[in-house]
């Protein structure tokens, strides 16, 4: 059973007139405090009353990055100060950050939008909860944490970093469940493993992750060497924060809140809407935030949407995982990369680790890819030849199946730098124009 069926399970077609009612009411709500909003929809001639299907949204404009950072800090937000209860923000590789300001209404949403993502990851009040992710600006740390209280179970809020510590408490402590990127996850394993601990054999059975991408090759990783099950977390800052979709005990497919967010596949180079089932850029819409609603924010992730009968029983909308972002998608020689693909590919060789690293670099005109991974301790100690034969066994799986000439380079085992949050994965030394 659901944490709210009432929500989770509510027939498709009454989720639908409920979506159009909270969209007619957000876009009026936009239109009369945000100037942002109402000059456009002026523009194209555009007010609630035009809105009487989910389909109807296509009308109105897409919202992006830089239309947050354009008005930074507080121009799209619908509220006076008074009325806002927090601001949160994304870091943001380059400018300024991304702000979330939340009412107290929104935080309560969002508290129910976590809630359900641990409900469905089989997380109960009896759960000693461990929250791994990082606290401050950052929507990870303080989202798990509502989430996890308005279950009920003990929170235990290390935030990220000092993995030797946070194997201590998780072992004196007794910590069930886990919050954290799937990265820094496999980074815990790694170090409790130094420790000659062995975490299968601890209370821990289940972990929440998400913040980055991550293949189903690297959940299984994270599975077999945590001895847990790894489900997931979806969203981001623009958006309130993680508690956007989550997976349920079918681990196949991430379950949208759609009464909390109206969610549409576009093709990133046209903007056109694409048919039910199409992979390209997921675009949200927030349906009953007040403080910063989201109109079409395009978020640059690709996936696709199933509508289909799912074994939990939810009727919300399911999205695949992640395949990667428009933006860190890689052309080689005109194939078009994801670095999950390589991710993938590598977890299928037994000789390496997990850990790995991307860089693209001109070599003349034509992009070439090195794809840096650690080797397994006693492939590194057997020798050149052996690293040698294990490069080239990679080189050949990663062409035969994509198609794409790398190189590859056997790293010794520990060298690339650990993740504590959200890992870097590519580097792009392109010169850039
Ligand atoms: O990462 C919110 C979050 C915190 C989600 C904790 C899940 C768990 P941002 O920092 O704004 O917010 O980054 C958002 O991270 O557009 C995706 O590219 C990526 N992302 C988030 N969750 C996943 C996931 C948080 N489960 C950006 N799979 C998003 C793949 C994810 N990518």
């Amino acid at each position: 059973m659901p944490w709210n069926d009432k929500f989770e399970c509510m027939p498709v077609e009454k989720l639908n007139k409920l979506q159009i009612k909270y969209l007619k009411e957000t876009v009026a709500w936009v239109c009369e405090r945000v100037p942002f909003y109402r000059q456009r929809f002026e523009k194209i001639g555009i007010t609630a009353a035009d809105i009487k299907h989910t389909e109807d949204i296509a009308k109105l404009p897409f919202t992006v990055k830089n239309d947050l950072r354009d008005n930074y800090p507080f121009g799209l937000c619908a509220v006076p100060m008074e009325e806002v209860c927090r601001i949160h923000a994304s870091s943001g590789t380059t400018g300024k950050p991304i702000t979330g300001p939340y009412t107290i209404e929104d935080l309560n949403q969002w508290s129910e939008c976590m809630a359900r993502n641990f409900w469905a990851a089989g997380i109960r009040k009896e759960d000693i909860f461990q929250n791994a992710y990082g606290y401050g600006l950052f929507t990870g740390g303080l989202g798990f944490h509502q989430g996890a209280n308005k279950i009920g179970c003990a929170v235990v809020p290390t935030s990220s970093g000092l993995t030797e510590r946070q194997i201590m408490l998780m072992k004196d402590f007794g910590t069930t469940a886990l919050g954290s990127t799937p990265s820094y996850a496999l980074t815990i394993a790694e170090q409790a493993e130094s420790m000659k601990i062995d975490v299968r054999k601890l209370p821990l059975r289940v972990g929440v992750f998400g913040a980055e991408p991550w293949t189903v090759a690297m959940r299984k990783e994270i599975e077999e060497r945590l001895g847990i099950k790894a489900m997931e977390a979806f969203g981001l800052t623009e958006l309130s924060g993680p508690g956007i979709a989550f997976d349920c005990e079918a681990q196949d497919g991430l379950h949208i809140n759609e009464d909390h967010f109206l969610a549409e596949i576009v093709d990133p180079a046209t903007l056109e809407p694409l048919p039910l089932g199409e992979q390209g850029e997921l675009v949200l819409t927030s349906l009953q935030r007040r403080a910063m609603p989201m109109l079409r924010y395009r978020t640059k992730d690709i996936t696709r949407l199933r509508r289909e009968k799912c074994a939990c029983g939810r009727t919300l909308i399911k999205m695949n995982k992640i395949s990667g972002r428009s933006d860190d998608m890689l052309i080689i020689s005109g194939v078009n990369v994801f670095p999950s693909q390589i991710e993938s590919l590598l977890l299928d060789i037994e000789e390496v680790e997990p850990q790995y690293m991307l860089i693209v670099r001109k070599k003349g005109y034509l992009d070439h890819l090195i794809v840096k991974v650690e080797s397994k301790k006693e492939i590194y100690d057997a020798g050149p030849q052996k690293r040698t034969e294990i490069e080239n066994k990679i080189k050949g799986h990663i062409k035969s199946t994509m198609g794409v000439g790398v190189e590859v380079n056997l790293l010794e085992p520990k060298l690339l730098t650990r993740s504590e949050g959200k890992a870097k994965r590519v580097i792009d030394e392109r010169p850039k124009n």
